[in-house]
């Protein structure tokens, strides 16, 4: 990939950073709340959904960790970040999985100071204005503070529009493998709408898994840090532009990773 004009490739603060990322320009504006996406081949989405999220509310932030994508999404994203200060870019060197692209993601914005950090996809199937719902549950009324809050579409209230028959079959079959096998205590454990409190990162170190299986993988850790999770119900659509991320290869490595990760929990 040639670099972007606006670009620098030394690590950024918070983040290790491999030779070769490409960062859009620091330093960045002091936050709260950054808005983690990460992305593969999403041109066609990303542009509305960072103008819909930073819409939100303007304490936003939000950062966009692209896996170098071949049809452009990072050029399109560092582009709207030369003008707009709350929008930040990692663009790191050939497809790393769906999981370190995420992790990194929050790595960053804990060394950027921020407290929370909200991971949404980029292809419109979680809806930005259900942010400050997220937000507002990791601070129950009478209640201690949540670590995590989960989008969830398996609480009262959640759904999911426009899947396939297949899709909701597989689903089901994770979350049952991931709540009882694996002991994740959240009916959505796949679902990669989340608020987490970044302090919650300290107690968990990993080495956490770095495909898709690391959405279940980190709110197990989380739970056996004794980390506190809530679930809000959300609408959630199927993508409506570009295709799916998750092809076979993605599939099976995530099979994989479950089995390894309900060895784990039963013979840590
Ligand atoms: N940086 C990065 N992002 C990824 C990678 N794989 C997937 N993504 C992004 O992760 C998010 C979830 O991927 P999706 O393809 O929507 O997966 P899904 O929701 O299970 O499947 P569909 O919605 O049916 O496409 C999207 O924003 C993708 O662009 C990856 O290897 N690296
Ligand atoms: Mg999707």
């Amino acid at each position: 990939m040639t670099q972007p004009a606006g670009a620098r490739t030394d690590p950024g603060a918070g983040s290790e950073g491999s030779p070769g990322d490409v960062r859009s320009p620091e330093p960045w504006p002091a936050g709260r709340v950054l808005v983690v996406t990460a992305t593969y081949n999403e041109s066609e989405s990303i542009a509305a959904l960072v103008d819909r999220v930073l819409a939100v509310d303007p304490r936003l932030q939000m950062l966009v960790v692209d896996d170098d994508s071949p049809d452009g999404t990072g050029a399109i994203v560092l582009a709207a970040a030369a003008t707009q200060p709350r929008l930040h870019l990692l663009i790191r060197r050939g497809r790393r999985g769906l999981g370190s692209a995420i992790l990194e993601g929050f790595r960053a914005a804990r060394g950027h100071g921020f407290e929370v950090a909200v991971n949404m996809d980029a292809d419109f199937s979680h809806a930005p204005d259900d942010i400050p719902r997220l937000l507002a549950a990791l601070e129950p009324i009478g209640a201690p503070p949540m670590d995590v809050a989960l989008g969830s579409r398996r609480v009262p209230g959640g759904r999911i529009v426009g899947w396939p028959l297949s899709r909701h079959v597989t689903s089901l079959l994770v979350n049952w493998f991931s709540h009882w096998i694996i002991g994740v205590p959240a009916r959505d454990s796949t679902t990669g709408f989340r608020a987490v409190r970044l302090g919650i990162l300290d107690r968990i170190p990993g080495p956490f898994e770095e495909g898709y299986a690391f959405l279940e993988d980190m709110l197990w850790r989380i739970d056996r840090a004794g980390g506190r999770m809530i679930e809000v119900p959300i609408t959630f659509t199927n993508r409506v532009e570009g295709t799916s991320k998750a092809g076979m290869r993605q599939t099976l490595e995530g099979a994989v990773a479950l089995l390894r990760m309900a060895l784990r929990s039963w013979w840590p």
